[in-house]
């Protein structure tokens, strides 16, 4: 693999015995974990190579060794009286920065190494670790001009149609949304109505019609039409990739890098140091826009970032990944754009709002998959929990969604403790609010909890963050989560209790 220059910004030998600490991480994008755990564990890693592309940064995995822990951006070590050290760059646009923790006989190692241009971190010894962590990634907020508006309730097709929605499935569900008075600010397109993976303009064969159709209607039933694009994936058979296939990001082979497995096959991603992609960029948002969708759900950005070999080698992959960001934005101004399968810090100033974890599921957790080939960045109710809730701080960063509700009990696996965990994890992230469930299938009781999945709320603290049931963040002031597979104290497995325990 090409491997990206590093250098190294700081170090620090902690004089505490490895055995007391707990460590916070955060993985680089969207959909890496972000866990709480005790510093000796193991730091898992996905077996399969190409989930490296997909799911990590693969400059900067995760250790895939007991007691030595990485993170991107920012780390914590707490001891048990939440005492402890938070580390957090003060800018993320132009570099990377990259924490490792790792157990050195009875003492504890933290290497900071960075890759951009030379920038600062904090790094502080402090006697209450939350406050500071969110003192820290506030000043990070600040330093690169967030933007953090007030939360949109949204529907969208994913999480039910799938690939295989409709124009008739969007209309159908706007408008039942209007009869049962549901408050949606935004009716969401996904994955589905396009041709193929970078032929964004032509529609695929099940679709129905274009996307182009829709705004005007979802308009006139008042909601705000919102759009997927994966600005800068293309497939091997896509037009865009047959007629540019020069504008790919290459290997040291040069030929396309191959970025990652879905759709059925690998896939390609736009190398963004190239002019004519920007300005490919700058159009295809424009385009959208013109459409009349005013919100954009930008999914699988991670690929504007990947180490390989670019058009301009000046330009580092951070600020490749910010240019394309730019030009995106440029395209269409006033829109609000959610980022999704994105670099955290690395996208902050200029998004709306960022999917903090990976994909919700109708289901709990897949855990072959999870713990037999390490990889937690899966869809699964589990999961997604995991991570958005231990990424609470972000809040100051974009307005953070943790990805749907689901309370349809139909075409679902979950049961009412779980469902109800997906509650509580929205009103704790006081984020996005997002449903996707066909709201024909909703009876009384789906429609009252998706009403009060709806409801926007304040981001609330943890209360702790020496303790957890389960390897993240589970304790915060309005309730308590319980992630693992046995009840604690009054707490069913995988249950929500508005209350601190
Ligand atoms: C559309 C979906 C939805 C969803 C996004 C994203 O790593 N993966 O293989 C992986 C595939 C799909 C995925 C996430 C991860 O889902 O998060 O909301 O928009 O794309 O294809």
């Amino acid at each position: 693999m090409f491997e990206p220059e590093k250098q190294l910004v700081g170090e620090w030998v902690l004089d505490v015995r490895p055995e007391e600490v707990r460590v916070l991480v955060s993985g680089f994008q969207s959909w890496s974990e972000a866990e709480l755990r005790p510093l000796t564990d193991l730091q898992a890693v996905p077996m399969m190579k190409w989930r490296h592309e997909q799911g990590h940064d693969p400059a900067f995995l995760p250790s895939g060794e007991a007691g030595v822990w990485r993170s991107h951006t920012l780390l914590a070590l707490v001891r048990p009286d939440g005492s402890g050290w938070v580390g957090c760059a003060v800018d993320a646009a132009h570099t990377f920065t990259h924490w490792e923790a790792r157990v050195d006989g009875q003492q504890v190692r933290v290497t900071c190494t960075s890759e951009g241009p030379a920038v600062e971190v904090a790094w502080q010894d402090t006697a209450d670790v939350i406050g500071t962590l969110e003192t820290l990634s506030a000043q990070l907020g600040r330093n690169m001009n967030a933007i953090t508006p007030t939360p949109l309730r949204v529907w969208c097709s994913w999480y039910s149609y799938y690939r295989d929605v409709t124009l008739e499935n969007m209309l159908d569900n706007a408008r039942l949304a209007r009869q049962h008075s549901l408050p949606f600010d935004v009716f969401q397109l996904d994955d589905g109505f396009q041709a193929d993976l970078g032929d964004w303009f032509e529609p695929s064969s099940h679709f129905g019609g274009h996307a182009s159709e829709l705004p005007a209607q979802l308009d006139a039933l008042g909601f705000t039409p919102g759009i997927w694009l994966a600005p800068f994936l293309a497939s091997p058979t896509s037009k865009l990739f047959r007629d540019h296939s020069d504008w790919m990001l290459r290997g040291e082979d040069g030929q396309p890098l191959p970025v990652g497995n879905n759709w059925g096959g690998p896939y390609y991603t736009l190398d963004t140091t190239h002019p004519e992609v920007l300005n490919w960029l700058r159009e295809l948002s424009a385009t959208v826009r013109g459409w009349g969708y005013t919100y954009l759900k930008l999914d699988f950005l991670y690929g504007a970032a990947l180490p390989g070999v670019r058009h301009d080698p000046s330009i580092g992959r951070a600020q490749a990944y910010r240019n394309a960001m730019q030009a995106l934005r440029d395209g269409a101004p006033d829109a609000f754009i959610l980022a999704c399968g994105a670099p955290l810090a690395g996208s902050i100033g200029l998004v709306d709002a960022m999917r903090t974890g990976p994909d919700v599921a109708p289901y709990w957790d897949e855990e072959s998959r999870r713990v037999w080939l390490g990889d937690a960045t899966g869809p699964s109710a589990r999961n997604a929990l995991h991570t958005a809730l231990s990424r609470w701080y972000q809040h100051s960063w974009y307005q953070p969604d943790p990805d749907v509700a689901i309370v349809r009990r139909e075409l679902s696996l979950l049961n009412h403790h779980e469902r109800g965990s997906i509650a509580g994890m929205l009103d704790i992230i006081g984020g996005l609010r997002a449903s996707s469930d066909p709201i024909s299938m909703l009876d009384e009781e789906g429609l009252a909890l998706l009403h009060r999945c709806l409801q926007i709320s304040t981001p609330d603290r943890p209360t702790t963050l020496a303790q957890s049931f389960g390897g993240a963040v589970t304790h915060f002031s309005r309730g308590t989560f319980n992630l693992t597979n046995q009840s604690v104290t009054n707490l069913p497995a995988h249950a929500y209790l508005e209350q601190r325990l």
